[in-house]
Formats: structure tokens, sequence, C-alpha cells
């Protein structure tokens, strides 16, 4: 008998019973990630790709205690408006949800939340991973930790350029976890569709992907997968364009004295204040792009164990 405070969404219960794909989606980027209302319209739209995709989305929160698996649309609706909403992790989910709080999952959260749901593949914008300054700072994303023992394909766009990406990608490989590009040899950059990075690996087709999930369990290997799929490039924003705004964005972070969780939703904020917006057009861009890939992951996975 498990007492886990855990409820499924009407539509990801009744997903599940049918034994039908179901792809997981953060709640960070809603409540610290993107400005009230494109949040919402842009949460929204993401579920709508994935369900156009025949595929059911599991948008993951703690809401008063407890853990869900899918919103409600009156549930995404009230977290989209929130104010002082928690950013959960690895390191506060339990002490959010046994004290009846609420909150919004970070990568490494929403991976715990879905793999106790039973559900491998998830969507995002960019993953958490190792700060400019780590160095002094030691700021290291726990998504990379949680990427190497909680066995879920995350499908972002990279790691954003406000990180130090080289050491992200050297962390990575430390602890053991795939980081495949998806159709081009270089390692995405979020807002920017090619870095000047090789990406470890490379695959062009969602069933290599799933394939390679499916075996990584065949060998018992714990972890999952970073999936890099590159911004569209009708919305990318050029990396040189961008360079003299990060670094701006990481000095005010400096000069005001912004540390710890405070941090990424601090430089996304202003880098969408410095761009004035453009870098939320390409965020929503890129977002949809790996909700819709992450659905045939999906599909391709469910196909797989089916067989
Ligand atoms: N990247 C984005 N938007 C976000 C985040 C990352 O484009 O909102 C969030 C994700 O939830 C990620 C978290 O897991 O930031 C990482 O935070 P930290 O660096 O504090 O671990
Ligand atoms: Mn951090």
């Amino acid at each position: 008998m498990t007492s886990l405070p855990m409820i499924r969404s009407a539509e990801v219960a009744a997903a599940q019973a049918a034994g039908k794909p179901v792809v997981a989606l953060e709640s960070t980027i809603i409540t610290h990630g993107m400005p009230y209302p494109q949040n919402l319209e842009v949460a929204r739209q993401v579920e709508d790709d994935i369900r156009a995709a025949g595929v059911t989305p599991a948008t993951m929160a703690v809401l008063e205690g407890k853990l869900c698996i899918g919103l409600e649309a009156e549930q995404l609706e009230t977290l989209a408006q929130a104010r002082g909403v928690a950013k959960l992790s690895r390191a506060d989910l339990a002490a959010c949800m046994a004290t009846g709080g609420t909150g919004a999952t970070t990568v490494a959260a929403t991976m715990i939340a879905a793999h106790l749901a039973g559900i491998a593949v998830f969507a995002t914008g960019g993953i958490g991973g190792v700060h400019r300054g780590a160095e002094n700072s030691f700021d290291i994303s726990a998504d990379l930790m949680e990427l190497a023992q909680t066995p879920v394909t995350v499908v972002a766009a990279g790691a954003k350029a406000i990180l130090d990406v080289d050491k992200t990608l050297e962390v990575l490989e430390t602890q053991g976890v795939p980081v495949i590009a998806v159709g081009q040899d270089s390692f995405p950059a979020f807002w920017s569709a090619e870095s000047q990075l090789k990406a470890p690996l490379r695959m062009d087709t969602a069933l290599d992907i799933a394939r390679a999930h499916h075996m990584r369990a065949e060998l018992g290997l714990p972890g999952g997968q970073l999936v890099a799929n590159p911004v569209p490039a009708a919305d990318e924003i050029p990396a040189a364009d961008l360079a003299p705004v990060i670094a701006r964005a990481q000095a005010d972070a400096d000069a005001h004295g912004i540390r710890g969780k405070a941090v990424t939703p601090y430089l996304l904020q202003r880098i969408f204040e410095l761009t004035e917006g453009r870098s939320l057009v390409a965020n929503i861009a890129l977002v949809r792009n790996n909700a819709r890939l992450a659905a045939r992951i999906a599909q391709a996975l469910s196909t797989i164990r089916q067989s």
C-alpha cells in the first residue's frame, strides 16, 4: 500500500488505462520561464501539439501537496497566474508535498514524477546545466544528475548559452548520459540551431531514439537520455546576436547578487527584456517543436514495447 499523494488528470488516467503513450511536460517553464499570459497560451499550445500527434500530454506540478500527473484545464490556468510558486527540484519535492505546498517542477522533478507514473518521454525547452563561473559558484543544475539516474528521455533544444555549454557536456559525459543531436552533428544552442560544439551522438529519426531508450533499459543501465533538437530555422536567433545580450544579463545577475535557484529565472527574464521579446518567440517555437518530436518518440517506444 502506498500513501503517495499522486493524482492523474482524467485524460492521463484514460490514456494509460488504454495503454496509449503519454508525454510529460514540466511546469517551471510556465511559472518561472515565461511571463503571463504567454506562459498559459504556450502551455496550452504545447499540450495541443502533443494531442494533435495522437499522444496525451501530462503537465506535472505539485498542487496543495499532491503530485499531479497532468493538470485539468482550470488547474493549468490557476498555476500560470499564481505568484510565489516554489520551484521544485529533487531536493525539495518531498518537503513541498509533505507540507501541503504548491510548486512547479523543474526538469529534475518532472523526470521523477514521470518515472513514478510510468511515463518514459518528456518534452521541455532547455535543461539546467553548469552555470558560467561554476568553478567559483559550484552552480550545477540537479537536472544533470537526474538524467544520470532516472530512465526518462528528455527532449530539449540543447543547452542555453547562459550556461557553460562545454562544461555541461563534460558533466553529462562523466555521468554517463547519452546526448543525441537530432538531424545534425553540432549540439544545438537553444535559441540558435547550431553551436561550435559537436554533439556526442547524432540520430535522425524518432524510431532510433526510442530504440536507444529501450536498449538502455535492456542493458539495465540507469538514467535517461538527452535529446537535443534544434530550434526551427525560421525562429532562431543567431548566436552572434545573442552573445552580447547574454554577457549583459550575466553581468546584471552578478551585480544584483542573484544566486542559486533564482539565477536561471533571472537570466531568462533579463534576456527577454534585452531582446524585446524575441527570445520568447524562439523559446515558444522550440518548445512546440520538442513536443512534436517527443510525441513521435513516445509512439515509437510504445510500438517497440508491444512487439
Ligand atoms: N530552461 C528554460 N526555461 C526554464 C528552465 C530551463 O528555457 O524555465 C527551467 C527548467 O525547469 C530547468 C530549470 O529544469 O530551469 C533549471 O534550473 P536550475 O538551473 O536552478 O537547476
Ligand atoms: Mn542552480
